[in-house]
């Protein structure tokens, strides 16, 4: 798609001059431009008050030095980063991610799409991320304590439970929120649900460990059920072994999918007997190894090195639930020849531009980043709200909300793709629906 609106190419052309090495930003702000011509031209205040120029611009970079000793005694430096990117509707919010390819691109692209997620789930968040260049892999767990304490030495200015409340991302679980939880708690001398994802025996909720997965399997059957389809039958390639990937498998499990491929950074592994979650959580979770060691478990099942090449075992589902840009254009068209009938993105934009005009140009179901991974920062939203009442729900009461969320959002992207005249496009209906709120926000707050 290629934009015409003059408004729109005039922002776009001022922020690839300004941020010329920023690939990613510049593919995830552009992605959602294209989908927001109709809206644009609909409506003349948003060019009046200029709400797209404001929009892609985060309201705050801060970007630290991180320095820790390592268990050589040796010292170590890293680089941070939090992007506020939005508040109209909300504190910031978004996850810490901790990995060597984290850069300023990245956070920024991260926190773009924060934006419009947080206003799909309908619940109160302005949008922000973080990170680090760290590299959790191999680290002990004393390397990662100092490191997360050093982190929230600077972090610890910038961030507060009506501020800006950070989560977890790639490398950040709840051993990582933990240090960085018990840091800010000592600094600032106060408790406050200023992270999520926190531990059950200090503030977490229940089902916030599930919620990512079993939202982004929630969001699909929606999409597949307006489609006529469901899980039941369904072959299910999942990338990732991590977080979002080890839940989302025991969701589409339950609703009647087979999962018969997953992935690490180093390799995939096949089985056609389906893979069991509990398996890959003990390889991932508790011994944190890598996921060939799948075959001491399962002998007859299949590693293949490179992880790329799990977009060539035949499926009827792909949930790519690992990193940014992991299906390019040949991938998209070796899933959809081998009879993909949907790609639901768990990981955040884990498809390229190639990808998804190969996606929308086969017909094939695409539950876009934005709409199908909200449930984690939904239920992040309801853990905030648990810690402001000080009472924990059970977990079928949060799981029962995050269904209600997550199928609200299938709805909402659905109607705003029908009225913008792009009838089943989620991709457009989510960028669409998202910005129709924080835009109506910002209008209101005047020009800040
Ligand atoms: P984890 O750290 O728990 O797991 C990440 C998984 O992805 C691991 O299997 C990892 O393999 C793999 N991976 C990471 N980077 C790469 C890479 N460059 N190439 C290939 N594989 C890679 O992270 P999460 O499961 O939390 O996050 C996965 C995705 O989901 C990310 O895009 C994240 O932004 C997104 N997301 C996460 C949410 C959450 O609540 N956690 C919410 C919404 C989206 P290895 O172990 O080898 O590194
Ligand atoms: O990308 C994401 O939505 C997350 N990593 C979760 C953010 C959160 O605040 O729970």
């Amino acid at each position: 798609m290629s934009i015409k609106n003059q408004y729109l190419l005039s922002v776009l052309d001022g922020l690839k001059g300004r941020n010329a090495h920023e690939r990613e930003y510049l593919q995830a702000v552009t992605e959602v431009l294209e989908s927001l011509e109709p809206v644009i031209d609909a409506d003349p205040r948003y060019e009046q008050q200029n709400i797209i120029g404001r929009i892609v611009e985060p309201e705050r970079v801060v970007m630290f030095r991180v320095p820790w000793v390592d268990d050589n005694g040796k010292v170590q430096v890293n680089r941070g980063f939090r992007v506020q990117f939005n508040s109209a509707i909300g504190p910031y919010k978004g996850g810490l991610r901790l990995h060597p390819t984290v850069n300023l691109s990245v956070i920024k692209f991260l926190g773009f799409e924060q934006v419009f997620k947080n206003s799909l789930t309908t619940l109160p968040l302005g949008g922000g991320k973080g990170g680090c260049d760290f590299d959790p892999k191999g680290k002990s767990d004393g390397e990662i304590m100092r490191f997360c304490q050093s982190f929230m030495n600077e972090l610890y200015r910038h961030i507060g439970p009506n501020t800006d409340v950070p989560a977890g991302d790639i490398g950040v679980g709840a051993r990582e929120i933990g240090f960085l939880f018990g840091q800010y708690k000592k600094l600032r001398n106060e408790w406050s649900g200023v992270l999520t994802g926190k531990g059950l025996s200090y503030g977490g909720s229940l089902a916030r460990t599930e919620a990512t997965g079993f939202g982004l399997c929630y969001f699909a059957d929606a999409h597949l059920r307006d489609n006529g389809q469901s899980f039941q039958g369904k072959r299910v390639v999942i990338s990732g072994s991590g977080n979002v990937a080890i839940y989302a498998n025991q969701k589409c499990t339950k609703l009647g999918g087979k999962v018969i491929a997953m992935s690490d950074s180093n390799g995939y592994i096949v089985d056609e007997n389906g893979i069991d979650y509990k398996v890959i959580q003990e390889i991932k979770e508790v011994k944190r190894a890598r996921i060939k060691t799948y075959l001491d478990y399962v002998p007859t099942a299949k590693y293949v090195d490179g992880c790329n090449g799990i977009w060539s075992v035949s499926c009827d589902i792909a949930l790519p639930c690992a990193t940014q840009n992991e299906i390019d254009g040949a991938s998209a068209k070796a899933l959809i020849s081998n009879g993909c009938i949907g790609v639901f993105e768990g990981a955040n934009m884990p498809s390229t531009p190639e990808a998804i005009a190969a996606y929308l140009e086969a017909g094939i179901m695409f539950g876009p980043a934005k709409a199908a991974n909200a449930g984690g920062v939904a239920t992040s939203g309801l853990e905030m709200s648990q810690n402001s009442e000080r009472l924990s729900w059970t977990f079928d009461e949060v799981d029962a909300k995050l269904k209600n969320i997550m199928e609200g959002i299938y709805a909402a992207c659905a109607s705003a793709a029908e009225q913008y005249g792009m009838k089943g496009n989620i991709q457009a209906g989510a960028n669409i629906a998202g910005f129709l709120k924080v835009a109506d926000a910002m209008l209101w707050q005047g020009v800040c």
